[in-house]
Order: structure tokens, then sequence, then C-alpha cells
């Protein structure tokens, strides 16, 4: 039997100095019970926490660890940038070259500007679609989670054509106002909407593939009408890769769709495990951005030296590995999904899986999963026996049932036969 004791005394200590005990909300396992694990290291495929208990994570920092848990080229790199500084404020080579590997690897990017987070990645690239078509107005789709900017914190108003409402506390009911919530996967509502609004959309802007309401794929006919009516109308496509970009395809999801954007954002991967995200588009639409143009973006640690040397380290083990890393790592999530729904089977436990690549969703629903109206219909107590079940088997998923479970390079198929395992196992559990 596991003890947790050390996460307790800690977590008791944390909720005297910080809301919730936490620093992200999703790490509190509210909608999983139990209270949340503190953790001390991690290495490989694995994550070993303070009661030293080892699990086998596919979490993985919510997907920026691609190689796993502290890969050596990664560390080495970290290591030697901080040796001579941690932060200049002043640009460096090491960002030029980062750069230049996202613009050759992103088919959308020409140029991009290099921040601290996908919030301020997705929050800019909004601000630079605003100032370059003059307009105030932006489509974004319910259950895509695109950081706590304002305007991203609002639902869908009671018409599909009505704009938004406020969708957390402190949020202005203006801020808000130039903000429509569509369904997602729905063309028929996206053609509506564009229909009722000519030429007053500054920029449309999805989870090309969604991992924030669980796995959620896009329809082709859906991403075409995006791509299709946001040309027509002179409105930006953004695409927020913060968590598929360099995860799907080394292009990104836009490579493995075909579909390109006018603007991306990235995030997690290309930071490396560090505190880096970017966003970038067409030369002509990134020239609005100062010093160039009228589009005020900054940012004191935008291009950290360490953050930079862990994304270009783990860019470059990518770009050596891509003909061969992202076939694997289909191939060992398609075994997983396999077996998982084989398991559920035998259990008796009604699941639907949404698979892309390297992540999934397990939902507890005998529904498809096409949207998020579909995705809540997912049991989500059952989804947290689930989990309960797999720390206990030594498996760390994502303590949300609208998450992701990801791969890195350290899962081998043996690691993954033992999480495929521990699955068939908490299945039963939850029958
Ligand atoms: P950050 O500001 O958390 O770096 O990125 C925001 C963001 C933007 N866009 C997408 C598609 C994202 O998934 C995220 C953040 N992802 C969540 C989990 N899916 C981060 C985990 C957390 O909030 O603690």
């Amino acid at each position: 039997m596991q003890s947790h004791a050390n996460s307790a005394r800690l977590f008791a200590e944390a909720l005297r100095v910080i809301p919730g005990g936490v620093n992200s909300p999703v790490r509190a396992f509210k909608s999983v019970g139990g209270d949340p694990l503190f953790m001390q290291r991690g290495e490989g495929p694995y994550i070993f926490d303070v009661d030293g208990n080892r699990y086998i994570d596919h979490v993985m920092s919510w997907g920026p660890l691609i190689f796993g848990h502290a890969p050596p080229q990664i560390l080495a790199a970290i290591t030697e940038a901080a040796a001579r500084g941690t932060s200049f404020g002043a640009s460096t080579e090491a960002e030029v070259r980062l750069a230049q590997k996202i613009v050759a690897a992103v088919p959308s990017v020409e140029k991009v500007r290099l921040v601290s987070s996908g919030t301020e990645a997705v929050m800019s690239a909004v601000r630079v679609a605003r100032g370059f078509t003059r307009r105030d107005k932006i489509i974004k789709f319910e259950g895509n989670y695109h950081g706590h900017s304002d305007g991203f914190l609002a639902k869908a108003g009671s018409g599909l054509t009505t704009f938004d409402l406020p969708d957390s506390a402190g949020v202005p009911k203006n801020l808000t106002l130039d903000t429509l919530t569509l369904p997602y996967n729905d063309a028929e509502a996206f053609r509506d909407a564009m229909r009722a609004h000519p030429r007053e959309i500054a920029c449309v802007m999805l989870e090309a593939v969604a991992g924030n309401m669980g796995v959620v794929t896009p329809r082709a006919d859906f991403l075409h009408a995006l791509r299709e009516l946001t040309t027509a109308d002179g409105t930006l496509l953004l695409f927020d890769e913060v968590i598929t970009g360099f995860r799907l395809a080394y292009g990104g999801a836009q490579e493995l769709l075909g579909v390109t954007p006018d603007l991306t954002a990235l995030g997690k991967i290309i930071g490396g495990g560090l505190p880096l995200a970017a966003y970038g588009g067409r030369a002509d639409i990134m020239d609005t951005v100062a010093p160039v143009g009228p589009v005020y973006q900054a940012g004191t640690l935008s291009g950290n030296p360490l953050a930079v040397a862990a994304g270009l380290a783990q860019l470059t083990l990518l770009e050596q590995h891509k003909d061969t890393l992202y076939t694997k790592m289909h191939c060992q999530m398609h075994a997983l999904a396999q077996s998982t729904k084989e398991a559920a089977a035998r259990a008796g436990v009604p699941i639907r899986i949404n698979r892309v690549g390297s992540m999934m969703t397990v939902f507890f629903t005998e529904s498809k999963v096409t949207d998020f109206t579909t995705a809540k219909t997912a049991d989500a107590a059952r989804y947290g026996a689930y989990f309960r079940a797999l720390l206990e088997r030594g498996v760390y998923i994502a303590p949300s049932q609208f998450e992701a479970l990801f791969l890195s390079m350290a899962h081998t198929d043996d690691i993954l036969a033992e999480t495929a395992a521990a699955i068939a196992e908490a299945l039963h559990v939850v029958a």
C-alpha cells in the first residue's frame, strides 16, 4: 500500500500560503478526488513523489517532455547555458537559432516571437490579428482552452451568433463581448456566424487537434470551412498548437492535417520543459509587432537563455529523429488504445477512445466524442476511480477526464506493456 504522508504534510503547509495549495488548478486533483501528490523527481518515463512512490508518467508535464524526464542532452544544454548566466534581457545567438528552427519546421511560420507561456503566446497572437485586420471580434470553440487571458475565459452566449459571457470571476463583461464561442466541429454553425458578422471577425482560433476537452479530432469539412471562409472574409486563422506543435508531427497538427493557418501559437515542447512559448505566422502579419509595427508585446524573460537552450536541444533531437520518432509513438499509441479497448470490453465498461499520434483520451461514455457536449457525457466519477486505481498500480495519468494521456520516447514497449496491464486491472476495478 502506497504512503502519501509526505505529500499530505506538504499539502497542509501549501494550503496556508498558496491558494488551493497549488500553482495551477488542475494539479489539485479536484475532479478525481483525493489530495494532490507532490513530486520530487523525474527520470525517463518515471516520476517519483515525495514519498518515494514511482509512477509511469503519462502526464509528462502536460506535454512538453517528448523525450521523457531529464534527457541528458537537455540537462547538458541547460547546465552549459547556466554557467554563462541565467538572463541578460538582451538578444542572444541561441534565440536566433531557435527561431530559425521553428520557421524551418512549421508551415505557417515565416517570423516568430518568443514569449514565456502558452497564454502569452495566444494572447499576443490575437492582439496581432486584431492589429493587422483592424477588427475586434474573435471566434473560438467550446472545449478549447487557450490559457487564462481575460478575453478567452468566456462561455457561449445564448444564441450561436450572440457574443459571450465571462466564464471566470474577475473578467469584466465588456472583455468577452467581442468573443463568440461556437461548437467545435460544427461547420454549419461556423458558416452562420461568419454570415452574421461579415468582415467583423479579426481571427478564428482553435486547437487544430483538441486536447483540453480530452482529445477530439477535427472533421475535415470543419477545418476546410474555417480555412475557406476566413480567407474569403479577410479573417486570420489562428491554430493554437501549444500542445500539438512538434508533438503530432515535426511541423505540428498543421503539417499532419494539411491545413496552413495564418498564425500559430506554440509552447510546451519548444521549451524542453522550461518556460518558453512562441507565436508566429506570415511575415506581413508578424511585422505589425513592435518595434517594427504598432502592435505592442514585450517580456523581460522572453527568449530566456536557459529556456532557449532547453528548447533548442529538444528541437535538435526531434529534427534528428523526426523520420522515425512520430511513426514509432503513433504505433505505440495505437497498440495501447487497442489493448485498452479489449480490456474495457472484457470488463464490460463502456468507453470511447480518441487518439491522434502520441496523445489519447479514454472517455467513460458510450457516445462518440466529437465536441464539448459529447465529451461532457463522460462519467467523471468513474474516471476519478480509474485514475486512483491506476495510481495505486504505479501509473500516473491526467487528474482530469478532459485532458490527454501522452507518450514520450522514453516509454519503451516494455514500459507500455506495464501501463496496459495496469489499465486492464483498473478497468476491472471500475466495472
Ligand atoms: P500555459 O499558459 O499554461 O503555458 O498555456 C496555456 C495553453 C494554451 N493553449 C493550449 C492548447 C493549452 O493546452 C494550454 C495549457 N494546457 C494546460 C493543460 N492542457 C496546462 C496545464 C495547467 O493549466 O496547469
